[in-house]
């Protein structure tokens, strides 16, 4: 096995050699965002891959994040360090399935969480992220709105609007194993500290917490905000971003067990092989991708 430094300089000049740019999740091994070019959420990584003048794009997060990436910059080569590194969640929905729930529901229209296959991307009248949800569904000229696949998501969004949603049974099984019970103890441990969830915990959750943000949002927030003291309700690995950024505040993840193992995959000696040997590329077919293209263009209309 090399050591990490010798991993690290063969990364930096292959990724010369490339033209390439590393991004990562928030999410992602704290030795990964290190190395990264950019650490954000899915959807800023992707525009992120757009604007790069680059050849190559490594993406260290998730397949359906890659396939973002790749949807909105075909002319690059996007490159997933391990194609196994799969959503749980954007699983909980295929094309055949929401086809039949769209036949139940003629008048809806669909919006999709980014969180989703290109596939079913393409298959949706517009996507949507954790921060622009409700404004997205706010948009659309329908009364009735499926939205797929978090039923977390759909419950904070079914309580910021009017429209009727339709929720898909999907959910992140990471944010969805987030109780309230274990907000009550840190909250207990932790009583100066304000309380940050994702809206892909549950209802519950969000109730007993002080903000709701996407992950952007949080850390957003947490760089402008007087308080010293977070308890933060999302996948752990954004605690090593809010360290980096705010070294003289305090985080406490919630609970222990909220932790992505998808998002785990990718580890350096994954990045280098993956500059070495030009693995996984990420491809989108023609069709798919266009459609996918117009839902994402749709949501980037209405404003993140
Ligand atoms: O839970 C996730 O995977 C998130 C928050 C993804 C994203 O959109 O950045
Ligand atoms: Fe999917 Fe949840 Fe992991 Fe995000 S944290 S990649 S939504 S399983």
């Amino acid at each position: 096995m090399q050591d990490r430094q010798t991993i690290i300089n063969k990364i930096k000049s292959l990724k010369k050699e490339r033209n390439a740019v590393i991004l990562a999740h928030c999410y992602a091994r704290n030795e990964v965002q290190d190395i990264a070019d950019f650490v954000g959420d899915s959807l800023g990584l992707s525009q992120e891959a757009v604007d790069q003048d680059a050849d190559v794009i490594v993406f260290c997060g998730v397949s359906f994040m890659a396939e973002s990436a790749a949807v909105l910059s075909p002319e690059k080569t996007v490159l997933m360090p391990d194609a196994d590194a799969n959503c749980p969640m954007a699983a909980m929905v295929d094309v055949p399935s929401l086809r039949e729930m769209k036949k139940e529901h003629p008048d809806a229209m669909v919006v999709c969480y980014v969180n989703t296959r290109a596939d079913v991307k393409a298959e949706s009248d517009i996507c949507c992220t954790s921060a622009n949800a409700v404004e997205v569904v706010n948009s659309l000229d329908a009364d009735e709105i499926i939205f797929v696949p978090d039923k977390n998501l759909a419950a904070y969004v079914a309580e910021h609007t009017d429209k009727k949603i339709i929720p898909w049974n999907g959910y992140c099984p990471v944010h969805n194993q987030i109780l309230e019970e274990d907000v009550i103890l840190a909250a207990n441990d932790h009583p100066d500290a304000e309380i940050l969830a994702h809206p892909e915990c549950r209802s519950k959750v969000l109730e007993d917490s002080d903000h709701v943000f996407s992950t952007t949002g949080m850390l957003n927030y947490v760089k402008d905000s007087s308080c010293n003291e977070f308890i933060i309700s999302t996948e752990q690995g954004i605690m090593h971003q809010l360290e980096v950024e705010n070294p003289e505040k305090k985080f406490y993840p919630v609970s222990k067990f909220a932790f992505c193992s998808d998002m785990k995959m990718i580890n350096l000696e994954a990045v280098l092989r993956s500059l070495e040997s030009m693995e996984h590329v990420v491809t989108v077919p023609e069709d798919i991708r266009l459609g996918a293209k117009r839902s994402l263009d749709r949501m980037l209309e209405v404003r993140r």
